[in-house]
């Protein structure tokens, strides 16, 4: 059966479930107001939101003003060709010129942009002044290869600060880089290099990974063995790993430390127009190729600057800002590279995994930096939480005052957990919802404001139109919930899909009239506060009604054996489709006779009894993709026995070895 066939019924219509588990999810009416010295001094205030009301346009243009342009724009939007929109548009800037050059001008050359810290322990810091410095080397060497404005440069390196000073380079000179994480298969970034026409590749021999060298090269090698890479003139190499046998191709391959290291120290950034592009990010879709999600400079700049003011308060001068996020996903693109050094900040960049060498490196590094403000994900929490309470408390996270979330829903129990056992019961948490297309952070609580609800990224950021509509269109009710759409432009939207405009117009913009559709469920609750509810792909159909995944998830996970739950649809002869959850058991939580009717009974307590799940799987690991996504398309496989669909974008493939493994389990009746 097709999943797109579910999605096309109605979400929350006649669909008690979904509306009685979110009374479930409130009935503790639990908010956190602002901490009152974090609002008395917040860079943000209740007064944006009506600010922006009253002028939405006049809003952003202001917010442009943060920028530092060559050409000061005069226009903000036009629509006139809709939904193909220009910001900015007889505006000029440099991207680098903003993130770097200008605090050097200012002063700041001094000032630390970025702790670097590699997985084995080594460390580096890099000031704006140095940073200037590798960039404009990193520059003059892509222009010495031929790089012009307006080619393409593929970026498939782990996180150092190469990756940082590559990207930058790119923006500098006017080239879009497409970043391809580093975790991907010489298919995926053969792919990815031939749908962009990269002229230039910028890799390392490897990486650390888990204690251990994970080369990166080889990839490289092969990629440009397949059809459609043969453009490709130049491998640029940094030696991370110093592994001995790296295979070389004279004349196309070039080391980074020899090659980038005798350019010169200066170099004049040119001005670009507001649209010009400033990167290529692919996003897997669910089927077909990967969409190239088409950014330019001015607007993405622009929102991603004050996104990145607005939700973490950020206080450059005082502020430790970590982002966990890899910078092969739109997080890193957006709150390592560009919003943090558009505002001057000091960040911290990990190279590693959270558990190695032992499960509290983070907490570690929380201490050892003295991080203020936390970026991280919703299943790194949950890991934290499954290794047990005991770990940060070993180590002093007092600098913390501000802690955030992205990339999923973030069930209230793990929310909760986060800002006690990371933010001592005392910094706020902002639930971030935004996508690759939509650049950078639209759905939000702003942490000087918003009385935080666990569970629910609330409201719009000021600027931002987002509402929920039912199939006709129709806004839903407070109550209910149905499709999230964006209502209005905003200045760091995805301008196309590289090289597919069709695509572009039929991926979001041909389900609602005049409206972006995000492919996300949602509900609006009594407050009118926005609950993410999972993809609409995802969305159970169970004897008529419509349950969603991250409902009967967070019901999963409310019991306190469960450290993280992921559940799927399976097709059913009775029920259409009867749900099927995948647990992993918090640590010392045995799998013991009567756990599965134990998880069962508790679901239907929380939720009723259509949503206990027909089978229950404690397993040791999901499949996660590296922004932490479970990729339920190949749980489904699993629990309907079928092959495996594609597996390239999957952080750790073994993993589905072991779920196999544990089937074929008798389902459990009722
Ligand atoms: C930034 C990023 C986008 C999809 C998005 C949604 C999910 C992201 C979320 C969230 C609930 C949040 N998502 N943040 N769901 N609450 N705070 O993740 O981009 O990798 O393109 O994924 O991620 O389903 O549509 P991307």
């Amino acid at each position: 059966m097709s999943y797109a066939r579910d999605v096309t019924g109605p979400l929350g219509k006649g669909d008690v479930v979904s509306n009685e588990s979110l009374a479930n999810l409130l009935k503790e009416e639990r908010r956190f107001a602002p901490p009152a010295d974090l609002a008395e001094q917040a860079n943000v205030t209740a007064e944006a939101y009506e600010q922006a009301k009253a002028d939405r346009l006049g809003f952003w243009a202001e917010q442009a003003r943060r920028l530092s342009w060559e050409t000061e724009p005069t226009q903000t939007l036009d629509w006139s060709n809709p939904p193909f929109a220009k910001w900015f548009a007889d505006g000029r800037l440099n991207v680098a010129y903003n993130c770097v050059d200008r605090h050097v001008e200012n002063g700041l050359g001094d000032r630390v942009a970025l702790h670097f810290e590699g997985e084995p322990g080594d460390t580096r810091s890099l000031t704006y002044a140095d940073l200037q410095r590798e960039v404009c080397k990193a520059a003059n060497a892509l222009v010495e290869l031929g790089v012009r404005a307006g080619d393409r440069v593929a970026i498939y390196l782990p996180m150092i600060p190469e990756a940082v000073v590559a990207m930058l380079a790119c923006a500098r000179i006017g080239a879009p880089h497409s970043v391809v994480f580093g975790g991907f298969s010489a298919d995926a970034l053969a792919t990815r290099i031939e749908d962009a026409d990269a002229r230039v590749v910028i890799t390392a021999d490897g990486g650390f990974r888990r204690g251990k060298p994970s080369a990166l090269k080889p990839a490289v090698d092969e990629a440009l063995t397949r059809p459609g890479t043969e453009k490709v003139r130049n491998v640029l190499v940094v030696r991370r790993t110093g592994q001995e046998d790296v295979a070389w191709q004279e004349g196309r391959d070039l080391w980074w430390h020899e090659f980038v290291g005798r350019q010169s120290e200066q170099h004049t950034p040119q001005a670009f127009d507001a649209e010009h592009p400033l990167f290529i990010l692919y996003t897997s879709g669910t089927t077909g190729k990967p969409k190239g999600i088409l950014h330019t400079s001015g607007g993405y700049l622009t929102q991603i600057s004050y996104t990145h003011h607005a939700v973490f308060d950020l206080k450059p001068e005082s502020d430790v800002f970590w982002c966990t996020a890899d910078v092969g996903w739109v997080t890193g693109h957006s709150y390592i590279v560009y919003g943090p050094l558009s505002n001057g900040a000091t960040e911290v960049l990990y190279e590693g995994t959270p558990d190695t060498p032992h499960q509290g490196r983070w907490w570690e590094i929380v201490q050892k930096y003295g991080v203020t403000v936390l970026y991280t994900a919703p299943t790194a929490i949950r890991a934290a939480m499954k290794w047990g309470d005991d770990i940060p408390a070993k180590f002093d996270l007092s600098s913390l005052r501000l802690l955030g979330s992205v990339g999923e829903p973030i069930n209230p129990e793990a929310w909760i957990w986060y800002r006690k056992h990371i933010g001592a019961d005392r910094t706020p948490v902002v639930d971030t919802w935004w996508q690759t297309e939509t650049g950078g952070i639209m759905i939000s609580p702003l942490p000087g404001v918003t009385a935080a609800k666990p569970g629910s990224a609330q409201v719009p950021l000021p600027g931002i139109a987002a509402t929920v509509v039912d199939d006709e269109a129709r806004e839903v009710p407070n109550g209910s919930g149905g499709y999230l759409v964006l209502t209005e432009p905003w200045p760091s939207m995805l301008r196309t899909i590289w090289g597919d405009d069709q695509r572009y117009l039929d991926t979001y913009w041909s389900r609602f009239e005049g409206r972006y559709f995000a492919g996300d469920g949602a509900k609006k609750d009594e407050d009118g506060d926005i609950w993410l509810l999972g993809r609409v792909d995802d969305v159970m159909l169970v004897s008529g009604h419509n349950i969603s995944t991250t409902e009967v998830e967070s019901a999963l996970v409310s019991h306190p054996k469960v450290a993280e739950a992921a559940v799927v649809g399976a097709t059913d002869p009775q029920t259409t489709q009867a749900i099927c959850a995948f647990v992993i058991l918090r640590k010392g939580s045995a799998e013991g006779e009567g756990l599965v009717e134990e998880l069962r009974a508790h679901v239907a307590k929380q939720l009723g009894p259509i949503a206990k799940p027909k089978r229950i799987l404690p397993v040791a690991e999901l499949p996660k993709t590296r922004s932490g996504k479970i990729m339920r398309r190949l749980l489904r496989d699993v629990a309907e026995n079928r092959a495996l669909g594609d597996v390239t974008t999957l952080t750790d493939s073994s993993v589905m070895e072991l779920i196999q493994s544990k089937l074929p389990a008798a389902p459990s009746e009722d």
